[in-house]
């Protein structure tokens, strides 16, 4: 399952929309960007302190750079541009 770790900002919209296009089951975690984006548990997983993130539990991967979350989430999605 994914967790996402976003805040209502386009480039967590990107991935939401992502998400739904490639029918994606996933867990949203919404951050508070009015501070807890700075949280030592959050700079574990975002190491410059910005939302998007992705938690891709099954594979015990992060993926961090809303650019490199769609890429990720492309490939595993498997689907192609028609
Ligand atoms: N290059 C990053 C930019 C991410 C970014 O700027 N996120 C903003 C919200 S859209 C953020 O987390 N801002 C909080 C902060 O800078 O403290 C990406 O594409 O993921």
């Amino acid at each position: 399952m994914i967790e996402l770790f976003t805040a209502d900002t386009p480039n967590g919209w990107k991935i939401s929309i992502m998400l739904e296009e490639i029918n994606f089951k996933y867990k949203l975690t919404k951050v508070n960007l009015s501070g807890d984006q700075f949280k030592p548990e959050f700079k574990k997983i975002s190491p410059f302190n910005k939302i998007p993130v992705i938690i891709d539990h099954k594979h015990n991967k992060t993926v961090f750079e809303s650019g490199v979350i769609l890429m990720y989430l492309g490939e595993k999605s498997k689907k192609t541009i028609s």
